[in-house]
């Protein structure tokens, strides 16, 4: 397919290391798409569904020791520990790749190696990079697929260029004691094996478009964040852009495909998803902050995904689709997962492949069960989705999962102290990631699990932009998981967090005010419009009770920031510890 050398030399030393039976290119063809779809079905790898009902989709289940990305096992490899900083696990690249290559050899004995040519942004443009990643799965091409811009006409946009990420990935054993998910940022090279799941082997998303090019970003000038971007329309037909930094599993696939609520929709206000968890942003000619989703597809949490939380997810999944870890219903080949609907299917398995009472208390899906689907095939699709300039971001919004202290809403003062803000996000933990969840954890700016460098250096980039923006957007924090005494989320969140991102565009455009409280400037209750929210228990006073600020419980926080602060060590700029040290003083 290329005669590009340093592409062919590269795997050709793969070759002679994982020991394939024979090595098939990818080339972005449906027949070949076709055809590997069935070869995965005769072996098991995939489960066809009910084609006239889900016409193109597929159910996959991974090892069930092979759920989740693996944070413990995830390696910065830079030449010093210094430069991957005290965050990211660190180990001396040659010692690294004695142990990966003991590993990968012969690991491919009797398996296929494919070779997946990738685009992250569209195909040739002053965005886009350029990946190729070596596989024994078909369920990572089949996913690398839908996930990215895939195939002959990306090794024909490189042409001779020795210029391109690596990347290989071997199933190998799926043992989690030698599962490795490993970055060599200063040489454009990431190695994953033992795992056969989503972040840990699609190696285009959390591994390229935020590791590797969050380190390019560092030293080119631009970003690489793991935020949605969406489009706002006013009625007059104007579309604003947000860019939205949400922890995993915290709502960035949901926001970034909100229907607006009935009030809005009857006026003409409309939604559109550029990005549902990756976004690349440049300062445009016009000095605004300019945004791509380098993606092509989404890889959304199934669980909770329904007509009510999110139609156009759902709808997204109606074809060509790839479930993973969600339940099998028997009687007519489709797929559940809880949160669906009220009526599990009686006769089903489980995502582990088991029969399946849906009455005996288990859960049916793993609670991170996901979709892969097309961009493409998703209803509010912007149609600036491909546009290779990207869109204007007026407002970049940090958030997390806060059952207490983080209000509904509330703006920086400026760009520094938005970046404080990021720098001091907290979120509880979700399962996306193996571990505990729910534990309350720092994680600025969204970013703990995925910046390919220093997160001191990361903060200061951050500063550093600050200064280069001329015209940069406004900061906000948004929290939806506030809870009452019961547990229960107060805020109805969903297509009504619609209601918090007309304030903030508000905000921008100086059309509303605001209260200046310690943390920032908070809406002015009655500026939340609330109106048709009665049923659900909204009422001036509740938001009130949403939007209040507690300096004792910021102040506690503050401790939890300056903790981190220390972790994060030397590189922290001084610039932020003279935002904590102004925000307590503001507490107190
Ligand atoms: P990743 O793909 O892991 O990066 O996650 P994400 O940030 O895209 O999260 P997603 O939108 O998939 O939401 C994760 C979970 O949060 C789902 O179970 C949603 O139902 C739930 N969720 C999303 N938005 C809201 C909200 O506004 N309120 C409440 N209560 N739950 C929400
Ligand atoms: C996340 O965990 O933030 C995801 C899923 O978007 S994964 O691709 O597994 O990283
Ligand atoms: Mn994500």
């Amino acid at each position: 397919m290329t005669n590009n050398k340093a592409v062919l030399n590269w795997i050709e030393e793969m070759k002679v290391l994982t020991q394939p039976d024979q090595v098939v290119w990818i080339d972005g063809s449906d027949a070949q798409r076709d055809a590997l779809r069935a070869e995965a079905c005769s072996t098991g790898e995939l489960v066809k569904l009910n084609q006239d009902k889900l016409p193109g989709c597929y159910l996959h289940r991974t090892a069930v020791n092979d759920v989740a990305r693996v944070e413990g096992r995830t390696f910065i490899c830079t030449k010093t520990k210094e430069d991957a900083g005290n965050i990211n696990n660190w180990c001396d690249p040659d010692e690294m790749k004695a142990k990966l290559n003991a590993l990968y050899e012969g690991s491919m004995k009797g398996r296929t190696m494919y070779v997946i040519p990738y685009s992250m942004g569209i195909v040739g443009s002053d965005f886009a990079k350029i990946g190729i990643e070596l596989t024994d799965s078909i369920y990572v091409v089949l996913n690398m697929l839908i996930m990215t811009r895939a195939g002959k006409e990306v090794i024909d946009a490189l042409g001779d260029c020795p210029e391109f990420v690596k990347g290989l990935h071997a199933r190998k054993d799926i043992d989690e004691e030698n599962r490795y998910i490993v970055h060599f940022p200063e040489e454009n090279l990431i190695c994953s094996v033992n795992s056969g799941y989503g972040g840990n082997v699609l190696l285009g998303k959390k591994c390229f478009a935020l590791r590797i090019a969050s380190y390019l970003a560092h030293n080119e000038g631009w970003f690489a964040e793991h935020m949605l971007i969406l489009g706002i329309e006013y009625p007059n037909g104007d579309t604003k852009y947000i860019a939205a930094a949400f922890p995993s599993a915290c709502g960035k696939t949901n926001l970034a495909m909100l229907i607006p609520p009935e009030l809005f929709k009857k006026q003409g206000y409309k939604v559109w998803c550029v990005g549902d968890d990756i976004a690349w942003l440049r300062i445009g000619a016009d000095g605004k902050l300019w945004a791509v989703n380098p993606e092509n597809g989404f890889f959304g949490v199934a669980p909770g995904t329904n007509v009510k939380s999110n139609p156009n997810a759902l709808a997204t999944t109606m074809k060509e689709t790839i479930f993973t870890n969600v339940v099998h219903n028997l009687d007519n080949d489709t797929v559940w997962w809880e949160g669906l609907d009220k009526n599990p299917p009686k006769n089903a398995l489980n995502w582990k492949g088991e029969k399946w009472d849906c009455e005996d208390g288990s859960k049916g899906a793993h609670p991170n069960s996901r979709f892969t689907a097309m961009a493409a095939n998703c209803p509010c699709i912007s149609k600036e989705f491909n546009n290779p300039a990207g869109v204007p971001i007026d407002a970049i919004v940090f958030g997390g999962r806060r059952a207490k202290t983080a209000p509904l809403v509330y703006q920086s003062f400026d760009w520094n102290h938005g970046v404080y803000v990021g720098s001091a996000m907290a979120s509880e933990t979700t399962a996306a990631a193996t571990g505990a969840v729910g534990v309350v954890r720092r994680d600025p700016m969204a970013m703990r699990p995925f910046v390919g460098y220093n997160m001191g250096d990361y903060f200061a980039h951050w500063l550093e932009m600050g200064k280069k923006i001329p015209n940069a957007p406004k900061i906000f924090n948004v929290n939806w998981f506030r809870t009452n005494e019961e547990g229960k989320f107060i805020w109805p969140g969903f297509g009504d967090n619609m209601r918090v991102l007309l304030w903030i565009l508000d905000r921008c455009a100086g059309k509303a005010d605001a209260v200046e409280t310690p943390i920032g400037y908070v809406p002015k209750a009655e500026d939340i419009n609330i109106e048709g929210l009665a049923d659900a228990g909204i009422t001036l006073d509740v938001v009130k009770d949403l939007l209040s600020v507690d300096n004792n419980l910021w102040l506690e926080d503050a401790d939890g920031v300056e903790e981190f602060y220390k972790i994060v060590g030397d590189h922290m700029p001084e610039e932020l510890y003279n935002q904590l040290a102004a925000f307590r003083n503001r507490l107190k």
